[in-house]
């Protein structure tokens, strides 16, 4: 039995066609500027996002990092959704790396902040106070259901923290996802923010690695705090080779992505006991409305459908470049017979 999995966009394998790209790269060492293909990433991803520079990193999880850390100064305090993945799965790095304090502001369910509640959030000078330096903001917002926040409020948004003197950082792991579902540029949606990070291993299909964008001398400091972590990669071209290969291949297919995605949420709606979102984008997220949510996810997996838990009653499932069309009515029977065998139990 196939397995259809479902847990995230993390879980695609380099196609043969990019491990092609990545056999034949051209490398070098990166530390020394001297690998030809990170060096065309950098230059090629700062303009899909219409940034002067790029650094190359890790992960998503790094890229924020460095982002905060090269926003910020020890001591700061940062403004973030309750919602972020910052706030919630990058282990306090910012608190614990950074050595900042972390405001978090109630998400609304679309994934963005109230812009009033942002306003009053910034402190104003004064001794005793931490600077409010950044606002961190998401698109596509992930334990939002993969919303899609229309280019108004993250223009409202980064206004507000620039008047009151405050930078603005854009976790856009999923940020082409964004763009696909608004039908604008990748560059637009980041336009008013200093500074941006987007992913090649989410629904881009590359195995490793994520870019953190912004003006020549942001990423000049961020290149010393990715040594800092010990982030300096070397051959990274053979990386950087999947990630160009990605960004070629892999960004006018998202849609496609998208109609799965909504078309795993209608099918959950229909079998009964889970509520789904509507989703944006590629994530899907269901409440369960009966039993518990640890046997249902066993179920499917026993049925051959991978899912994560998302909440203490709510599951998530993402849409992929490895999962085909017809994988959704086959996930979909596997999941109904599931519940079917549930009932009559
Ligand atoms: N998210 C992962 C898990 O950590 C939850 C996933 O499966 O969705 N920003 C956002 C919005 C993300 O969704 C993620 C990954 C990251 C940053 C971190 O990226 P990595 O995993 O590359 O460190």
């Amino acid at each position: 039995m196939k397995v259809i999995d479902l847990r995230s966009d993390t879980v695609t394998r380099p196609s043969a066609a990019m491990r092609a790209a990545i056999a034949e790269a051209e490398v070098g060492d990166d530390v020394f500027g001297d690998d030809p293909t990170v060096n065309r990433l950098e230059a090629v991803a700062a303009d899909r996002v219409g940034k002067e520079a790029a650094v190359f990193v890790a992960s998503g999880t790094m890229a924020n990092l460095i982002g905060v850390m090269t926003n910020t100064r020890p001591g700061d305090e940062i403004l973030l959704g309750d919602q972020s993945h910052i706030f919630n799965y990058e282990v306090a790095g910012s608190a614990r790396i950074a050595n900042v304090q972390a405001h978090a502001l109630p998400n609304a369910d679309d994934g963005s902040l109230d812009v009033v509640a942002v306003a009053a959030a910034i402190r104003p000078p004064n001794i005793h106070a931490p600077r409010t330096s950044l606002l961190c903001l998401e698109n596509t917002h992930n334990r939002c259901g993969g919303a899609a926040i229309d280019v108004e409020t993250i223009d409202g948004l980064a206004a507000v923290a620039h008047e009151n003197g405050a930078r603005v950082h854009l976790d856009g792991a999923r940020l082409f996802n964004a763009a696909a579902a608004l039908r604008l540029g990748a560059e637009r949606l980041a336009q008013e923010c200093d500074t941006v990070s987007f992913c090649f291993s989410k629904g881009l299909g590359a195995p490793v690695g994520s870019v953190l964008c912004g003006s020549n001398d942001f990423v000049t400091e961020a290149r010393r705090n990715r040594k800092l972590l010990g982030g300096g990669m070397r051959q990274a071209g053979i990386l950087a080779a999947a990630a160009l290969y990605a960004l070629d291949h892999n960004v006018s297919r998202l849609e496609q992505d998208h109609a799965n995605a909504q078309r795993l949420a209608e099918g959950l709606r229909d079998i009964g006991p889970f509520a789904p979102n509507e989703p944006q984008t590629n994530i899907v997220i269901a409440d369960v409305l009966q039993g518990d949510l640890d046997s249902w996810l066993a179920a499917f997996a026993a049925a051959g459908v991978l899912a994560v838990p998302f909440g203490p009653a709510r599951f998530r499932m993402v849409t992929h470049l490895d999962i085909q069309d017809s994988d959704i009515p086959e996930a979909l029977a596997r999941v109904a017979q599931a519940v079917g065998a549930h009932a009559a139990a």
